[in-house]
């Protein structure tokens, strides 16, 4: 007896693509007070106080840390504030952005 096989269906249900993800990174310098360092990260990536000093600490004595990580546009916007905040009492305060692997 002829079996009557159904014909396989096309996929049509998309796998759905994670946005790559980039690193915000926050590099230490020697002028910018650690309060300041701490309120920006508070105000900028809505750390608690106790989050912000902790990676503001990590950053003074590493030389550089991870903030946090975002799309792409988050990332540099964020960066951006950051540095921003910082050049506006003229201090050197930098934060780049990276893409994570
Ligand atoms: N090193 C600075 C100081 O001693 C404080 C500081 C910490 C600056 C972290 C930048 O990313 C930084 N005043």
């Amino acid at each position: 007896m002829a079996e009557i096989v159904a014909p396989a269906r096309p996929q049509t249900k998309k796998k759905t693509e994670r946005p790559p993800l980039w690193k915000v990174i926050l590099l230490n310098d020697d002028f910018t007070p650690r309060g300041f360092v701490t309120k920006v990260l508070m105000s900028v990536f809505r750390m608690t106080e106790g989050e912000a000093e902790t990676v503001m600490l990590a950053a003074h004595l590493k030389g550089a840390c991870v903030v946090a990580v975002y799309t792409r546009e988050v990332a540099e916007t964020k960066a951006k504030m950051g540095n921003d905040a910082g050049a506006r009492l003229g201090y050197p305060l930098t934060f780049t952005t990276e893409k994570d692997t």
